[in-house]
This record gives C-alpha cells, sequence and structure tokens, in this order.
C-alpha cells in the first residue's frame, strides 16, 4: 500500500491508496483523527481509524459476496491527480467497477474521491458516477474516527432527538442538547440537517446534492466490544469516538444515480477552536 501525503500552510493529511483512507490529519498542530495502535497496514483488513470510505452498503447487506460495510474500504483506489490553489490542497482518487467488485455488486460505476486540505478545515467529497443502465442503488459514508483526549468528557451538539439504536434494535428519541458517551453507542440519526459539534474544537457539514437531509452515525465500542476487536486496543475506546455523516437506506427508501447521473456527498470538517495564525 502507498502512503500520499498533501501539505497546505503547515497542515498535513495522508492519505494510504488502500480504501483511500485518510489516516492522518493534522490541523494547525493537532491531530484531528484516532488510528489505533492495532491497526493493520497489510490489506488483509479495513484500516482501523481515520476515515474510511463506506460504499456502497452499509453493514451488512443482501448482496451474497458484500462484505461489512462495502468493497471501497479495501479496494486498491488509483492515484487520479493532485491540485494547488490559493485556498486549499487536493489530491483526488478514483475507483472504477472491476471483475472483483462484479462479483460483489453488479453495477458499472466510477467513483472520484476529492480531499481538499485547507488552512482550517478538511473537505472530502465522494463523486459516485453511474455507468450502467439502470439505476444504481447505494449508501456511503464517512466513518470518520476523531481522536478525543477522555471520551466521557466530551460533548457532541446538534443531532436530531430521533434516532435508530443498533444495540436494541428500536426507534428511540431522548431528548439530548447534547450527546454525552459514558457507554456503548451505536446510534443512527436521520434527518439530520448536519452540522454537528465535537466539543467547541470541530464542526462537521455534510451535504448530498440530491436531498437536503442525511444521516448520522455516532459510535464508540466501550469496555467490552473493545475486546471482541483484535485491531483495537482494550482501552482505546477512551481515545475515540465515531461521528459518521452518511446517506443511508433508513426506512425503507432507496438512494440511488439514475443512469449518468453524477451524485455527490461532501463532508467539512471545520477547527472551530483555532489559534490566530500568522501564517
Ligand atoms: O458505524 C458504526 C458501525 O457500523 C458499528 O456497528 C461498528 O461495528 C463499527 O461500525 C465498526 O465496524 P467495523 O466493520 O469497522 O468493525
Amino acid at each position: 500500500m502507498d502512503v500520499y501525503s498533501i501539505e497546505f500552510k503547515n497542515n498535513t493529511c495522508k492519505i494510504s491508496d488502500f480504501g483511500a483512507q485518510i489516516i492522518s490529519c493534522i490541523i494547525q498542530g493537532e491531530e484531528m483523527l484516532f488510528l489505533s495502535k492495532k491497526a493493520v497496514f497489510d490489506c488483509s483488513k479495513p484500516i482501523r481509524g481515520g476515515i474510511p470510505i463506506i460504499f456502497p452498503v452499509f453493514g451488512d447487506s443482501k448482496y451474497p459476496n458484500m462484505p461489512k460495510h462495502g468493497f471501497a474500504r479495501t479496494s486498491k483506489w488509483i492515484l487520479h491527480s493532485s491540485n494547488l490553489t490559493d485556498d486549499y490542497q487536493e489530491i483526488t482518487f478514483k475507483l472504477e467497477s472491476n471483475t472483483e467488485t462484479k462479483t460483489m455488486w453488479k453495477y458499472d460505476f466510477i467513483l472520484y474521491y476529492h480531499v481538499r486540505l485547507r488552512i482550517d478545515s478538511l473537505e472530502t467529497n465522494l463523486e459516485i458516477h453511474n455507468k450502467s443502465e439502470g439505476i444504481l442503488p447505494f449508501e456511503c459514508l464517512f466513518h470518520n474516527y476523531f481522536g478525543v483526549h477522555d471520551v466521557s468528557n466530551i460533548e457532541i451538539g446538534g443531532l436530531p432527538i430521533h434516532y435508530y439504536n443498533q444495540l436494541t434494535g428500536r426507534m428511540e428519541d431522548k431528548f439530548r442538547l447534547t450527546n454525552i458517551i459514558d457507554e456503548e453507542v451505536d446510534k443512527i440519526f436521520d434527518e439530520s440537517t448536519m452540522c454537528v459539534t465535537l466539543d467547541t474544537k470541530y464542526m462537521i457539514h455534510a451535504y448530498y446534492n440530491k436531498n437536503m437531509h442525511v444521516n448520522c452515525v455516532l459510535w464508540n465500542p466501550w469496555v467490552e466490544k473493545s475486546k471482541l476487536l483484535n485491531d483495537f486496543g482494550d482501552t482505546e475506546y477512551k481515545k475515540m469516538v465515531c461521528i459518521e455523516p452518511g446517506v443511508l437506506n433508513t426506512h425503507n427508501k432507496l438512494t440511488y444515480c439514475k443512469p449518468d447521473e453524477v451524485c455527490n456527498f461532501t463532508q467539512i470538517i471545520i477547527k472551530t477552536d483555532r489559534k490566530v495564525s500568522h501564517i
């Protein structure tokens, strides 16, 4: 696997061509992302941490050969281009349907993944080009692993009241101005207008070009689940939280691209506690 680096005004972002996965992003001197000390880098499994791209399914699916969370995070992407402007440094990766993806999913597609590093933000954008004759049904999500000092001491704001609890299998609605994490959490929020905050540190905006609303998943494995993950340290749950904007097929809705259509999902993570810069 090859790792590429982009830099903009002292900020650095590292992206692996395995999964086109961002594995590090330092903005104004501070690492934003969690990467497990037990992460595996031999391409035998997804990399635990950073920003895995989830596509074309979230979780388990009805497609018999499809791995959990899809094949994008375990595919080798091609470096497509890089570009420097006054406002950002960008790198773009490409993944095209091939004989291997066809064994899991019959569709013809091209994906472009753009990573833009700005002075105070990281932007990721997934372009989905449908090259099939019919509609292309899909889900996509950015599985952001944020690094935190102490997960029981953070507040996540801006999420809606209603969510699907993956642990109980039920819809729940607990009114909370902020989500505090003090146990295992695995929630899928719906109809999020998606401006979520992590403490006063980060603001996460997400947009889908075909719909005003997007989903957001909140995950922390806590004590017992951590022990079951062999590429994750037993106490590393304290140091991370996943806040994952995406476009998911909740409530039997079907997200799809029409033939020759381009669907576009973008997130911008802004560092909000930025220090005054003298650059
Ligand atoms: O996004 C939350 C989730 O789907 C959880 O249910 C949890 O399993 C997590 O992703 C990690 O999945 P992974 O396949 O990377 O171990």
